[in-house]
């Protein structure tokens, strides 16, 4: 492996016929349970599908990535096993034999070859970074431009569909310490309870707990308007993405005293721009698979800086390497008002790292080493690949 000494100043190695090119881009779908059946008002998820990337490099470096959706094709318009496909028919030839250390010429030479696929192209990008970090002994922060903070705030989603299983999980989460703001799934019920449901928990939590709601586009405008001013009411300090329309969302915002964020109608930079320019949203929640990578991500926050619109981080519940990518880049960002969502490895019954990714005190912890800071437990992935082993062994250690 090649890993550029500390202490002489860097020489862009493409620069010399040394540069190590792409050689294979390898990818495996693992399925993982969650801990509990998770109700949005898409789809209820009773597992996650991780799409995991490893590309490997000529000086023998290999870099991860992951790409998750949300309950299959319910939250758009690629599936775990769709990424997989095009990872493997139409990305892998573009990549291979091109200089794998200039990140983001590579990923323009993708975006030409390959259109749309925003999730897929966010794996491919983390595992190009996480090679280079490693080759270079950084941090992807750093490759990112420099981290501002190590440790970031963790909201948590309550997610059953039942308002009492909700309040005991939320102060379990405040016993541990492991979270204190809680978003709630809201919109596959009558309105009424959904408020009611939420008024309940925003009661037994008090000052202790603050709690914010995510319709995932549910709701028409008039429901909208409607339930904007009952939710301030019952004490939400923001709703996420009430309706489907982004016209609508601009209607609707500084219309009640709650904070309005955008999600589903935030894909990348572009949109960005847009929801910024009408106005949209008082929040953006930016994620680095719908923006289609890190560095989009960090294109997102720029134009939210600019049209000071507070910024959250997202999660499309990836597992540890889809969420450390995103710590990376939220790590970066000048502004994080609203904090993050990265609880994301923590809905999952089993760990694929060799070393978990520390959440104490309410927050997550960058990690520090070179490339994504990240092991892979590579038997428990062969065990949990589709197809895997898992259908003929017992792993050790379980029943
Ligand atoms: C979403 O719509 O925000 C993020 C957290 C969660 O529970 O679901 C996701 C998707
Ligand atoms: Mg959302």
């Amino acid at each position: 492996m090649h890993i550029w000494p500390m202490n002489q100043p860097y020489a862009p190695l493409s620069a010399s016929l040394a540069a190590p090119v792409v050689t294979g881009v390898e990818t495996v779908i693992v399925d993982l349970p969650t801990i509990r059946p998770h109700k949005l008002s898409v789809a209820t998820m009773n597992g996650q599908v991780l799409t995991l990337v490893r590309i490997h490099c000529s000086d023998g470096v290999t870099g991860i990535g992951e790409c998750t959706t949300i309950g299959g094709l319910a939250y758009g318009g690629e599936s775990p096993e769709s990424m997989k496909v095009n990872i493997d028919t139409w990305f892998a030839p573009v990549m291979t034999g091109q200089d794998a250390t200039r990140v983001q010429a590579l990923m323009a030479r993708v975006g030409k070859m390959v259109k749309d696929n925003r999730f897929a192209k966010s794996a491919i990008e983390t595992a190009l970074l996480d090679a280079h970090g490693k080759r270079l002994g950084l941090p992807v922060s750093e490759l990112l431009g420099g981290r501002r903070r190590d440790r970031l705030p963790v909201a948590w989603t309550l997610a059953s569909g039942d308002t009492a299983r909700d309040i005991a999980e939320a102060e379990r989460m405040l016993d541990l310490r492991r979270h204190r703001v809680f978003k709630l799934k809201i919109g596959a019920r009558d309105i009424r309870d959904d408020i009611a449901h939420v008024g309940a928990i925003k009661a037994a939590l008090g000052d202790r707990g603050a709690v914010r709601v995510d319709v995932n586009m549910a709701w028409s405008e008039g429901d909208a308007a409607f339930g904007m001013a009952a939710l301030a009411d019952a004490g939400c300090e923001l709703v996420e993405q009430p309706v489907a329309s982004t016209a609508a969302l601009s209607r609707l915002v500084r219309r009640f005293p709650v904070a309005l964020m955008a999600d589903e109608s935030l894909t990348g930079p572009e949109s960005a721009f847009e929801i910024a320019r009408n106005q949209g949203a008082d929040v953006f929640a930016v994620k680095l698979e719908q923006s289609g990578g890190a560095f989009n991500a960090l294109r997102v926050a720029a134009i939210a800086d600019a049209a000071g619109i507070g910024l959250y981080g997202g999660t499309m519940l990836e597992g540890a390497v889809g969420t450390a990518i995103s710590a990376h880049a939220f790590a970066c960002f000048a502004n994080l008002q609203w904090g993050t969502e990265l609880f994301g490895p923590l809905l999952l019954t089993e760990e694929i790292l060799a070393q978990p990714l520390d959440y104490s005190d309410f927050e997550l912890t960058v990690p520090s080493g070179p490339g994504l800071g990240l092991t892979l437990d590579e038997d428990r992935v062969a065990f949990f690949a589709r197809n895997g082993i898992r259908k003929t062994i017992s792993l050790p250690g379980k029943a």
